[in-house]
């Protein structure tokens, strides 16, 4: 009975010394993710972004639905607030670096301009992108700074040189840039053994001694 007493304690040990272990893994693992669920003026869902901190920037993966077929420009907004039906809430572009507009402007670009977004004739788009004008992190690119950013679609297309806005004409989808934070398990290997041993040893230390 003392050997099995022994036993069990060392494995419930080893359990928690993994458990600790891999939340610190998971932790440093974890990646900047965030989302926009995208609405047109009528409040309705029609499109959802995402966005992955990279070394070489943030990849922005979008997909919309329901919108005239041809170039839009898009852009992110410096605040993070959709109120329909013209989404003035969501303020100018993004443009912490004190840029004027447009990729092809010699004294832009603000950090939140962007390739246009083609619409295809079944009116649905697919959109990737990545910027290293901005970041998911801390830090003055942030788009999570004090008010947040948000994700806008225009009725027609941006011509990348006229300060501020492009020509790009209405706003007509918007989306509120949140964050999401996705935890890869990063164990070492036999970690997985480890545990599922300690798990054992809890288990038989609840059975037995715990009465
Ligand atoms: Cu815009
Ligand atoms: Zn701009």
């Amino acid at each position: 009975m003392h050997n099995r007493r022994l036993i069990c304690t060392v494995f419930a040990f080893l359990f928690a010394l993994v458990l600790v272990g891999s939340s610190g893994a998971a932790s440093v693992n974890a990646k900047e993710r965030a989302a926009a669920l995208l609405r047109n003026a009528e409040g309705k869902r029609v499109g959802m972004a995402q966005f992955t901190q990279e070394s070489k920037g943030v990849r922005i993966v979008l997909t919309v639905k329901d919108l005239s077929p041809g170039e839009r420009g898009i852009h992110i907004h410096a605040v993070g607030k959709c109120e329909p039906p013209d989404f003035a809430s969501a303020g100018p572009h993004f443009n912490p670096t004190d840029k004027k507009h447009g990729l092809n402007n010699p004294e832009g670009p603000h950090a939140g301009d962007l390739p246009n977004l083609t619409v295809r004739e079944d009116g649905t788009a697919v959109y990737e992108q990545i910027t290293d004008r901005v970041t998911l992190t801390s830090g003055e690119l942030s788009l999570f700074d004090k008010d947040g950013s948000a994700l806008v679609i225009h009725a027609h297309a941006d011509d990348q040189q006229t300060d501020p806005t492009g020509n790009s004409g209405a706003r007509i989808v918007c989306g509120v840039i949140m964050p999401v934070r996705t935890i890869s398990m990063g164990m070492p290997p036999g970690a997985g053994t480890l545990l599922l041993l300690g798990a054992v040893g809890l288990l038989l230390w609840l059975l037995f001694l715990r009465r």
